[in-house]
């Protein structure tokens, strides 16, 4: 089945020239893609869409009925709002569990240098390592760098457990948001401990109580973004060093008809990082060249191109939406994979192709992938062969099949905090004047990944125009940041997209209007910049003329960003409704309740042009409480928001 065999037209699945192009060739080639089982789906469930089913136990499955004709109460008798906030509860703990392993992987990886076990790995950054040894109160005295990176992984393993009462990293957060954490008892303290407490308290008969469920699944999500996350974001700068800008590029044309094409995909740089390594030695770029390429071409893919692409300039060939897309390219030669977001149905795909898929994980392995799982100690052994099995590929290449379709969108990536720190001359002083000032708005953090139930990339490119346009400095993480790479929005031109508050100080410092901050683990680094711009204003981060969004979202680490978001002052856009409408009280909660109790709610609205509105008007009003000059926001236009249609076009 093609996808388009159905009477669709490409360009309603995607707004991206690569897609709808890939999207043609994969009709022809007879490749299935995520938008036909998309709509095999449809009608989807509509219990399951407003969070009232559940299968949590073996009396169930049971669900409830919203317009009030059947069951009102589950076999166990747990009502709309108790199952609503259990489901939601539960997301959370998926979500903060997949972040916090990840980061526990680069602790291990960490121990594993010091141990010196871990060929092929190093300490990139010692002055960061330095900095979170003293954050961390490890002793710094007598110990050489392995020796401090051994003791500093060890006292961030202690974060993982349950001896503490907050955890370290608690401490960054400004002291106003620390005691709304304490006040309402939910300041994080073990990473583990509260994903643990989260499904004992989901167990049936545990935690019967909606609000006391949620204000759970708030700490469980704090102790993913001042917890696991955190630390994942900061061994890996340790490890494989603390982006700098730099150029790059985006989209599909990235690949080289010519050469060896090599994607990694997934989210964790311990697999990826290494990969890299092994493209660049001269040993296997003179075997690629014997091979008849012209050399080896590296490209990332989701979250873990985004971790190399923030270090080494490694370009981007697409977000979640593409990863089939790009095998239907028919010119990669192998991709290789960690996990998270990594959609089984990728080696059905390849069959059509002659990419050979790799995993690595001890912890995630798909059908029809070639298991070859990385360890520290045999890393870089492992990615060299890897390697050498591409260059063999890449000479079962059929040309005939090979279509690359755009050329490559310049972007500039690399804007870690320390770096636009940097580019500010050192102190938050001159972005803070040109917030005071209304030179710029606010700023809002757009993030997370792409859902088949809104066109590919609309949400994402449609909601930026917007916001720059109106003189708010965007920061993206994730999928969201390939789809404005590709959208040309981090070029040297972007800038003429901007208000001209924005362009002015585009121009001074020299950035693009949207500003690149890394993967999904790295939406810490917005953390941990509010905190540092909360804590120069005398403020909360609750006070500031910012936000989150999350336009495209699909995935529970995504929910898990959100309510971390929320828990820390951060007013948060989500586009897709998560399934919560089967309880007013939870919607209630969520969107209003907040308020009051953190500072901070969610908004749902899945049309861009609306959420824009939803923002900028979020932000006039924060601007006016701090006392700054505050601009009317006119109302969005009632359009239709292009969504993927859920039946066949006639
Ligand atoms: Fe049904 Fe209650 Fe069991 Fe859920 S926990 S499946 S509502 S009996
Ligand atoms: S990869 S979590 S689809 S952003 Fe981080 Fe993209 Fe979302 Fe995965």
């Amino acid at each position: 089945m093609g996808a388009n065999g159905n009477g669709h037209k490409k360009g309603e699945f995607s707004i991206t020239q690569d897609a709808q192009a890939m999207l043609v060739k994969a009709e022809r080639d007879q490749v299935e893609t995520v938008w036909d089982r998309f709509q095999a789906q449809q009608p989807s469930c509509g219990f399951c869409e407003t969070g009232l089913s559940c299968r949590i136990c073996a009396m169930g499955p049971c669900r409830i009925d919203p317009f009030g004709e059947g069951p009102q109460k589950g076999v166990c008798g747990a009502d709309a709002d108790i199952m609503v906030a259990r489901n939601l509860a539960r997301m959370i703990a998926a979500g903060a569990a997949s972040h916090s392993d990840h980061g526990r992987d680069l602790v291990e990886t960490l121990t594993a240098v010091a141990e010196g076990k871990a060929e092929g790995y190093g300490i990139a950054d010692p002055d960061k390592l330095q900095a979170l040894a003293a954050e961390w109160g490890v002793e710094v005295e007598g110990k050489d760098e392995l020796a401090l990176a051994g003791a500093l992984a060890y006292a961030m393993e202690e974060d993982y457990g349950m001896r503490k009462k907050a955890l370290q990293y608690v401490t960054r957060a400004p002291a106003k948001r620390q005691e709304i954490w304490a006040g309402l008892g939910i300041t994080p303290r073990g990473i583990d401990r509260e994903t643990s407490e989260m499904m004992h308290r989901t167990h049936m008969g545990v935690d019967n109580n909606w609000v006391t469920i949620l204000l759970q699944g708030l700490r469980n999500s704090l102790a993913d973004g001042w917890g696991g996350s955190m630390i994942a974001t900061d061994v890996s700068d340790v490890l494989f060093g603390t982006p700098q800008p730099h150029a790059s590029q985006a989209n599909l044309g990235v690949l080289k008809e010519d050469h060896v094409n090599i994607a990694v995909h997934g989210h964790n740089p311990v697999v990826s990082g290494t990969v890299l390594q092994s493209v660049e030695k001269e040993e296997l770029v003179a075997a690629a060249r014997e091979a008849g390429a012209a050399g080896i071409n590296l490209v990332g893919l989701c979250c873990t191109g985004n971790e190399l692409l923030m270090r080494a300039g490694v370009p981007q060939a697409g977000n979640h939406l593409m990863t089939e897309l790009i095998l239907v390219t028919g010119a990669l030669d192998m991709m290789i994979a960690d996990y998270q977001c990594i959609m089984p149905s990728l080696g059905e795909v390849a069959g059509c192709y002659h990419t050979r898929m790799i995993s690595t994980s001890d912890k995630a392995q798909f059908p029809r992938f070639d298991h070859r799982e990385f360890h520290p100690e045999t890393a870089q052994a492992t990615a060299d062969q890897l390697v050498r099995d591409a260059i063999e590929a890449f000479k079962n290449r059929n040309p005939d099949k090979v279509n690359i379709p755009v050329e490559p969108m310049d972007q500039t990536t690399g804007f870690s905090i320390e770096a636009i720190l940097g580019a500010l001359g050192g102190t938050p002083e001159p972005l803070l004047d040109a917030i005071k000032d209304g030179t710029i708005r606010g700023a809002v953090g757009v993030v997370g990944c792409n859902n088949p139930k809104i066109k590919h990339d609309y949400a994402h490119v449609t909601l930026m125009r917007r916001l720059i346009e109106n003189d708010i400095l965007v920061v993206d993480t994730g999928c969201a940041a390939v789809a404005s790479a590709k959208a040309g929005f981090k070029n040297a031109a972007a800038k003429e997209w901007a208000g001209p508050g924005l362009r002015k100080i585009c121009d001074a410092v020299g950035i693009p209007p949207v500003l690149h901050l890394g993967s999904c683990v790295d939406n810490v680094r917005i953390l941990t910049l509010l905190s540092a711009l909360a804590n120069a204003l005398g403020v909360d981060i609750s006070d500031l003329p910012v936000a989150g969004s999350a336009p495209e979202w699909y995935s529970e680490k995504a929910v898990a960003i959100g309510a971390y978001f929320v828990a820390s002052g951060v007013t948060t856009h989500l586009g897709p409704m998560p399934p919560v409408a089967g309880s007013m009280n939870v919607v209630g909660l969520l969107t209003q309740g907040l308020e009051e109790h953190v500072g901070a709610t969610f908004a749902v609205e899945p049309d861009p042009e609306k959420a824009a509105v939803i923002l900028m008007k979020h932000i006039e009003a924060k601007r006016a409480a701090l006392g700054l000059d505050s601009r009317e926001v006119g109302e969005a236009a009632d359009t239709a928001a292009p969504a993927t249609p859920a039946a066949p076009v006639a």
